[in-house]
């Protein structure tokens, strides 16, 4: 059995004073810093976490073997920042207001410091505006925030809230069990990573690109357009089915009080030259001006359009000819 699969099992077990010794043990023999981190200690947190889902452990044997973990790290972390020379970058995390899990959190933390991070944690039950001063005072382009309770999730829509207003350059990730990128994308969150290892890779990603908060904000507005002219769109499909009858219909009315062969000679006139398309398209831009109801709404007058459709069609035809 290699050294990295004894940190394993005794990770695992939560053997927090062998996994510290294992650790030595494997920088001694000079095993890569990474290998010992990630085939050593997150390898057995994540059989530990499936262990989780599947109910095959509890809340004692995750934290026993969380505790081993951050055991073995006292060994790893100044190696992992002797490796890294300078930090990657600088991130904020923390566990959201009214939420006490941290487990999670803190292997987020884990890892990013294993990828070059300089992490700035700032607990459990934390406020938006603490994850924003933090950032401030830190110089920090990246906030991480862990959710484990589905009563806390809206506490990160709070912290995106706060960043945007408080116009720094900061990118929000989201993370934790009941959190999905559905629910990143809905409260405007820059990313979402489903494990800590993924965390890192995205924490990267938002680091080389940090106007993406900017950006976002700015296209803000138009997203919110949009469902407008969406309405607009399909409520001027409508009309262009029904914009032939319509002028038909508004002759008709004209007709309908004034029979004489004139006025219907002159409607017939206006609907054979306008073709359906046009009078669609003003109409639809109208429509897109005004809220939809109004147009879709106007009550169809039944029998002036059946009395007008008709001579005006007659007299359309003769007007062509
Ligand atoms: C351990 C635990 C506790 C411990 C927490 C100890 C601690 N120091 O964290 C204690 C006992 C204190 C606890 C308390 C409570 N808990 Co609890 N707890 C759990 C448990 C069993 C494990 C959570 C955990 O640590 N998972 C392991 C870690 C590694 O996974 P993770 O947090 O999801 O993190 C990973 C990813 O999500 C991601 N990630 C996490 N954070 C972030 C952040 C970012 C930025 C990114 C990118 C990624 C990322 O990376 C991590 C590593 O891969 C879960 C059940 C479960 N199976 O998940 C319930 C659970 C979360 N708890 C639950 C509940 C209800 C509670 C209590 C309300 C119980 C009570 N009635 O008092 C309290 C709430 C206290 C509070 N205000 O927070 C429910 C939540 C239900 C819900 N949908 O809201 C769960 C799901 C249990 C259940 N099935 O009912 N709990």
């Amino acid at each position: 059995m290699s050294v990295l699969d004894d940190i394993s099992t005794n990770l695992q077990a939560g053997q927090a004073q062998k996994v510290k010794e294992l650790v030595q043990q494997a920088v001694d023999q000079k095993v890569p810093v990474a290998d010992i981190l990630n085939k050593g200690l997150l390898a057995a947190m994540s059989v530990v976490g499936a262990k989780f889902k599947r109910n095959e452990v509890y809340v004692p044997e995750v934290l026993i073997a969380a505790r081993a973990m951050s055991w073995g790290m006292e060994v790893l972390q100044p190696l992992l920042e002797l490796a890294g020379v300078q930090p990657v970058g600088k991130v904020v995390i923390g566990t959201v207001k009214g939420d006490l899990h941290d487990i999670g959190k803190n292997l987020v933390g884990m890892m990013l410091r294993g990828a070059g991070f300089q992490v700035i944690d700032v607990g459990v039950d934390v406020a938006p505006e603490k994850f924003v001063e933090s950032a401030r005072a830190s110089g920090a382009k990246v906030i991480g925030c862990s959710a484990l309770l589905t009563t806390t999730m809206p506490q990160m829509k709070k912290i995106v809230e706060t960043v945007r207003g408080s116009g720094l350059n900061v990118s929000v990730m989201i993370g934790g069990a009941p959190v999905t990128q559905g629910y990143c994308d809905e409260i405007g969150a820059d990313g979402y990573a489903p494990d800590a290892a993924s965390a890192a890779d995205l924490a990267k990603q938002l680091q080389a690109v940090p106007v993406v908060a900017a950006v976002k904000k700015a296209a803000a507005p138009k997203a919110k357009a949009a469902p407008r002219k969406k309405v607009a769109k399909k409520v001027a499909k409508k009309v262009v089915k029904k914009v032939a009858k319509k002028a038909v219909k508004k002759a008709a009315k004209k007709v309908a009080k004034k029979p004489a062969k004139k006025v219907v000679k002159k409607a017939a006139k206006k609907v054979a030259k306008k073709p359906a398309k046009k009078a669609a398209k003003k109409a639809a831009k109208k429509v897109a001006r005004k809220p939809a109801k109004k147009v879709t709404k106007k009550p169809a007058r039944r029998v002036a359009r059946k009395a007008a459709r008709k001579p005006a069609r007659r007299a359309g035809r003769r007007g062509r000819r």
